[in-house]
């Protein structure tokens, strides 16, 4: 891994890891420091019910007296966060249609960007499609990334239908050979039933247009807001079938215990993790490298 990725991450990391460090640290085990983990779960942003079926097992264990000191405490820590990183189904970066959906300001223009751009580094023709028409700025924003980048974009005028948009966007994928499609979206929630509605049509005209493609649909989640995010999540979720988890702006978050409460609550893999503004600050999800890092082992 880069070095400047590692220490991008080692901020979502760093307060929780030196807290779990000190309790790793300590001679005797006992359920007053069970209840100390509990709160640096819970202020980590892990949530009430992941946190509480963490800390239950670990009672069981300890109670079994399989958990005698700090490191037999690590081990079976790690083994819980694991086995509920592996709920949902792994992510399968084999894929070359990607629709992106979320809430006003959960970071889809950035990271369509990036996404873009990780592919064109690996020598992918790819094609980005400004599919939010509600704000003239959304379309733009997208054009400069492009510009930047040098990566082709379909764009339709304000106001447009999107669906129309990628409608002309998936024809030129197939007419022009692009290897990958990637579709922006605008992320406002006027109603549930408008955001059900437009997320559907847009799903059909690619269904229709691109039987052979593989196509998933990444919801972007900000990984600031916490459980704040949950809500919204559940609401894309009963929307549209989301294929997997964007956790964005995690360089500004000390709280790495988000990943385990999407995992738990939402059953829905992450595949990516953003942490920056730049164009490359982006991360494939890696369960075991996240538990290993986080737990400092
Ligand atoms: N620090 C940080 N900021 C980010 C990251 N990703 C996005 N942002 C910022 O978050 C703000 C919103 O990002 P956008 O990509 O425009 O979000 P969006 O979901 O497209 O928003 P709408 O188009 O309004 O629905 C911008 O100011 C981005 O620069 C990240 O990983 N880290
Ligand atoms: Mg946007």
């Amino acid at each position: 891994m880069f070095s400047f990725i590692k220490s991008s991450l080692k901020k979502i990391y760093s307060s929780i890891t030196s807290q779990l460090g000190t309790l790793f640290g300590r001679e005797k085990i006992d359920h007053e420091l069970l209840k100390e983990l509990e709160v640096i779960l819970l202020s980590a942003d892990t949530g009430v019910a992941t946190t509480r079926s963490i800390i239950e097992q670990l009672k069981k264990k300890h109670a079994a007296g399989d958990i005698t000191e700090g490191n037999s405490l690590k081990a079976a820590l790690h083994e819980s966060l694991l086995s509920i990183l592996s709920k949902p189904a792994a992510p399968s970066f084999e894929n070359n249609v990607f629709v992106l959906v979320g809430i006003n300001g959960s970071g889809k223009t950035t990271f369509a960007s990036k996404l873009a751009h990780q592919y064109q580094s690996l020598g992918k023709k790819v094609l980005l499609v400004a599919a939010d028409t509600f704000r003239a700025a959304a379309t733009q924003q997208l054009a400069q990334w492009a510009e930047k980048t040098g990566v082709a974009i379909e764009q339709g005028t304000e106001s447009q239908d999107p669906a129309s948009v990628v409608f002309k966007g998936c024809e030129r994928f197939i007419k022009e050979s692009y290897d990958i499609l990637i579709i922006d979206t605008a992320g406002r929630l006027h109603t549930k039933s408008h955001l059900l509605n437009e997320l559907a049509k847009i799903k059909r005209v690619i269904d229709k247009q691109l039987p052979n493609e593989n196509i998933q649909t990444l919801l972007t989640i900000d990984g600031m807001l916490g459980q704040n995010s949950f809500e919204q999540a559940k609401l894309f979720k009963e929307c549209t079938n989301v294929n997997g988890i964007v956790l964005t702006k995690m360089d500004g978050t000390g709280k790495g215990g988000i990943v385990f409460a999407i995992a738990d609550e939402l059953t829905i893999p992450i595949w990516y993790l953003t942490f920056g503004e730049q164009v490359d600050q982006l991360k494939e999800f890696d369960k075991n490298e996240y538990i290993t890092n986080l737990l400092n082992t």
